[in-house]
């Protein structure tokens, strides 16, 4: 008996040793509905039946794990046009469920539905779905936190809360007048009216105090804050007073921690940062203002607010009065040196448990410009461009995207590419030129509807490089269906003779959205991994609606599990 006993001892042992690493249960789904409808919000005194999700505004948050599959039936009763884009989902053969209207499908029209259905593979963080046709966007987004498996312990101490700071961008007029009047004048959109954080301005803006954001916390604990910056047109720094904040994640990819008190974080972009509340010393606790505002390189106008949440934490006994009001210091709005003393620090975890699986070699190289250029006002001989004889547009490779009236990806699975789009998307730019210093008199911006076919996994490496043509700016490319790695950034002209040597292929950080710095470059690597048609464009909306946007066409491969599957019976039609 004794040595039965033993045995059964041993076996336990070995069991519990061996439960806590594995997943206690299985995927699950998790079923969501949107009913995309209008809503009357008053922010800074001004009312307006804005669209929302289910009446909310942010929208709702969908709570998933890694390897759980989400199905979101969206149904819209506004008159315009919907899609939803699961931002930075992988969305691993279902190009179906990615959302950008006339690439990836046709929109959802008044009075119809569809149903996104996907799952969450290799991801865990914090990610966002926002709206992805014309500015609609604007009013409709809302968190994605995706936890680890079950079972799968965070590579960091587990924080007592989880807390989402959506930053946004509120209007006072409608954002479709706003673009579609810039898009008659040829001039620059008007700017935002304020920021926001979960919806809300803040006191700094006038008649918005009642509006502000309050996050309560207890001495001692410790809060993971999701930052989504879901902003149109600005990226953002963002400090907490008295705080340091330590970064442990980015684009649902985990990253090597580090501490700091500013972050930078462009549209697009999710970071999530430990938050330590400060122990109970006996001392009344102050109260402490977290602040965004932007950071702008460009030559345009630009909403030059600032957005405040409120830190406070729970009375403890005989600490009840006087509380004092600290305030961080931001960086000038165009300090470049600190937005890169930023994003330089950002590693991969590259652990055992979550390896960076960078490409080595390079099957497919490419070299793109990206920045605003102009061309001649079409018909009038006036507009309010930059010139009054020209209006902005912006490229890649000098190629304006031309919007399909179809999608892409179905003209692409059926085979009818013809007279939707052509696969002669350039590789480099037609002319090489100096491109961060005097840009040449006439750029020869042309437009098409142009994209660039990959093989089955091949590996790819993407050096974007800013243009000074109008001015030097920051441009936050994203990638849609992929993670990429940041290889190397500089500033000033890419130089293929020297920068690959001092690429970074062991700890690269993983995101799917990169700043090109402002007068420089940026390489990204991935693997062609996942087959459909997928979207690569400035997270600026306004850049992205002037043209700054191509796509990439990658083929089947070979094997079953290597082709995209058969579109959904409900995909919505144009
Ligand atoms: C918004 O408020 C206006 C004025 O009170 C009202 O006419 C309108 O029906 C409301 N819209 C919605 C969507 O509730
Ligand atoms: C979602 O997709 C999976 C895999 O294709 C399929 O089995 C399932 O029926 C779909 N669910 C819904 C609600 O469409
Ligand atoms: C944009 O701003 C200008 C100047 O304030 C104003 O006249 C115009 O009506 C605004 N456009 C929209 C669509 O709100
Ligand atoms: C608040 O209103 C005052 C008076 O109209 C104005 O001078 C000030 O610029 C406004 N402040 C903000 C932040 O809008
Ligand atoms: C932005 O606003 C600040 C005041 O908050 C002002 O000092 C600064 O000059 C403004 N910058 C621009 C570029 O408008
Ligand atoms: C908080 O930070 C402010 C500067 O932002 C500083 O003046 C103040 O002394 C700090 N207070 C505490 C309690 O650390
Ligand atoms: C930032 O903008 C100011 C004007 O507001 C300008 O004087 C300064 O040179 C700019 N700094 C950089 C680094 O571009
Ligand atoms: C364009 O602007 C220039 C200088 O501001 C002005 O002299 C010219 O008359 C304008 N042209 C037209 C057609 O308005
Ligand atoms: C490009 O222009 C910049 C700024 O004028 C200048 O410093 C640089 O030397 C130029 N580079 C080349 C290769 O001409
Ligand atoms: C641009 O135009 C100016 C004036 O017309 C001319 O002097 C200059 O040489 C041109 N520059 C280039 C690069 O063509
Ligand atoms: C696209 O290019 C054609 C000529 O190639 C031009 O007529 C048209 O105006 C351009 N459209 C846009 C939106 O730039
Ligand atoms: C909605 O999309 C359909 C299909 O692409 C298009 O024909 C229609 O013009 C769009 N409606 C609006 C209001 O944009
Ligand atoms: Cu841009």
């Amino acid at each position: 008996m004794g040595a039965h006993c033993q045995a059964l001892i041993l076996l336990l042992g070995t069991l519990l040793v061996l439960l806590p690493r594995l997943p206690l249960a299985g995927a699950a789904t998790r079923y969501y509905t949107f009913n995309v409808k209008l809503q009357n919000v008053t922010r800074l005194c001004n009312t307006r039946a804005i669209p929302t999700v289910n009446g909310k505004f942010p929208g709702p948050k969908i709570v998933t794990r890694e390897g759980d599959r989400v199905v979101v039936k969206v149904v819209n009763n506004i008159k315009d046009n919907i899609t939803i884009h699961w931002h930075g989902v992988r969305q691993m053969r279902t190009g179906w469920s990615d959302g950008p209207a006339y690439v990836t499908q046709c929109p959802i029209q008044t009075g119809q539905s569809f149903v996104y259905n996907f799952t969450i593979t290799g991801q865990r963080g914090t990610l966002f779905w926002h709206a992805h046709v014309s500015w609609m966007r604007s009013t409709l987004y809302g968190p994605i936190v995706i936890l680890p498996k079950s079972g799968v312990p965070l590579p960091f101490a587990k924080p007592h809360r989880d807390v989402a700071i959506v930053f946004g961008e509120w209007f006072n007029t409608d954002p479709e007048a706003i673009i579609a009047q810039a898009m008659q004048t040829g001039g620059g959109p008007n700017v935002s009216d304020a920021y926001t954080i979960n919806g809300l301005p803040g006191p700094l803006y006038n008649c918005s105090s009642k509006d502000t954001f309050r996050l309560k916390v207890r001495a001692g604990e410790t809060y993971l804050l999701r930052l989504i910056n879901a902003a149109l047109n600005d990226e953002l720094f963002f400090s907490v007073a008295n705080h340091t904040l330590t970064v442990v994640d980015v684009d649902a990819a985990y990253v090597k921690p580090f501490d700091t008190n500013l972050v930078l974080i462009t549209p697009g972009q999710t970071t999530n940062v430990l938050l330590r509340a400060k122990p109970n010393d006996g001392c009344p606790p102050a109260t402490h203002l977290m602040l965004a505002r932007p950071y702008a390189t460009g030559s345009g106008t630009f909403d030059n607010t600032t957005v405040a949440a409120v830190l406070e934490y729970y009375a403890t006994a005989g600490n009840i009065k006087s509380r004092p009001l600290f305030r961080p210091a931001l960086p000038v709005f165009n300090d470049t040196a600190v937005a890169t003393s930023f994003v330089t620090k950002l590693r991969s975890l590259a652990s055992p448990e979550y390896p960076a699986n960078v490409p080595r070699r390079v099957d497919k190289p490419f070299f793109f410009t990206v920045g605003l250029g102009t061309i001649p006002c079409p018909g009038n001989p006036t507009c309010q461009g930059p010139t009054n004889t020209t209006m902005f547009t912006a490229s890649m490779n000098n190629v304006s995207f031309n919007m399909p009236t179809t999608a892409l990806l179905q003209a692409h699975y059926s085979g009818n590419a013809a007279g939707v789009y052509t696969t002669d998307f350039p590789t480099t730019p037609p002319e090489p030129f100096n491109y961060t210093g005097t840009p040449p008199n006439n750029t020869n911006v042309s437009n098409g509807t142009k994209v660039v076919v990959l093989p089955y996994n091949a590996s790819v490496e993407v050096v974007l490089q800013d243009t000074s043509i109008l001015a030097a700016e920051s441009h936050p490319l994203h990638l849609h269906g992929f993670d990429f790695f940041v290889v190397g950034q500089g500033s000033g002209n890419y130089d293929p003779a020297k920068h690959p040597a001092g690429f970074n292929l062991v700890d690269p950080v993983q995101r799917n959205t990169v700043g090109v710095p402002a007068g420089g470059w940026v390489a990204i690597r991935f693997f062609a991994d996942n087959p459909g048609v997928w979207f690569m464009h400035c997270h600026l909306e306004v850049h992205t609606t002037w043209g700054l946007k191509m796509a990439w066409v990658v083929n089947d491969g070979p094997l079953p599990e290597q082709k995209l599957m058969p579109p959904p019976s409900d995909l919505p039609t144009c």
